[in-house]
């Protein structure tokens, strides 16, 4: 019999849940992520997308953006996900559903969805990268995912910029939006689209955001030997963003380059990731 899994992937945005059985995917649903509204609020929407499968056995995986340590979780960039300050999610849904729970990080997990099944298969030192309402990320080195025990595993949304600010505060989908409502746009979505037209301002902070991750993208690889990397996310997964990245890393000597791919799992990765991760560990 097919072991079944209900899966939980928490992003900024998005907040998705299947269950499956086996690999596959049997039955699925998507809100928007009650991001604003603190962990209590996100703990009752969990709860509610749950209802519908509460009746089915099997453990209980989830994959949410945020720093995890032990369980809890903590917002680095608290303009995502404001209030969450080692917030004890995995204790409390498993006190609210009566069965074990397990967590991880949303980009570490699709990393190793990546790794297992899509972009990143056959490639020992392999970096996933979202750019979505965050700038997150996950390794798989020498064929295992990168976990460290303070949690600080792949945040390189967190790294340093020249100027004091971090990777993400310029190049996350968050960022684009803030740039894009002080110029006249909507969002971060028709920003972009204006910046690929070459319109002055867009492109110009658009472009500094792909030039800095590039940048990153180049140290880890002789840093870490990372071979490959996916780029997922609602940014990163735009038509024309790769290749932006593409040229950017291009400027950098032999030593630096890397393969870069579209993610193959698209949203999904998170969801098959802590899927494998919990049938594997
Ligand atoms: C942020 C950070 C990461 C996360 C990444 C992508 C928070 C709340 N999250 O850098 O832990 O992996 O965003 O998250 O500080 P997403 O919401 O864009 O999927």
């Amino acid at each position: 019999m097919k072991q079944k899994m209900i899966v939980f992937d928490i992003g900024g945005s998005s907040s998705r849940i299947a269950l499956f059985e086996g690999q596959d995917i049997v039955w699925r649903d998507q809100v928007v992520t009650p991001s604003q509204a603190g962990p209590e609020a996100m703990v009752t929407c969990m709860l509610e997308l749950y209802a519908p499968v509460a009746s089915q056995t099997g453990t209980i995986g989830v994959a949410i953006t945020g720093h995890i340590v032990n369980g809890t979780v903590t917002a680095h960039n608290s303009a995502i996900l404001p209030g969450w300050k080692q917030f004890p999610l995995q204790a409390e849904l498993s006190r609210r559903m009566q069965r074990p729970v397990r967590i991880f990080n949303d980009a570490r997990a699709a990393a190793w969805g990546e790794y297992v099944y899509g972009t990143g298969q056959g490639c020992d030192d392999f970096l996933f990268l979202t750019v979505s309402t965050g700038v997150g990320a996950g390794l798989v080195l020498q064929r295992r995912l990168h976990i460290a025990s303070n949690g600080f595993d792949a945040e390189i949304g967190e790294m340093r910029l020249a100027d004091g600010n971090t990777l993400e505060q310029l190049a996350s989908g968050t960022a684009l939006g803030e740039f894009a409502r002080l110029h006249g746009y909507t969002d971060a979505r028709d920003f972009c689209a204006a910046a690929d037209q070459g319109v002055a301002i867009p492109a110009d902070i658009y472009q500094q955001g792909i030039s800095a991750l590039a940048a990153k993208l180049a140290d880890l690889a002789v840093m870490l030997g990372v071979q490959r990397v996916a780029v997922g996310g609602s940014v990163g997964l735009r038509p024309g963003y790769l290749q932006h990245l593409r040229n950017e890393i291009q400027r950098y000597p032999a030593i630096y380059q890397l393969e870069l791919l579209p993610a193959a799992l698209r949203h999904d990765a998170g969801l098959i990731g802590v899927a494998d991760l919990i049938r594997k560990t």
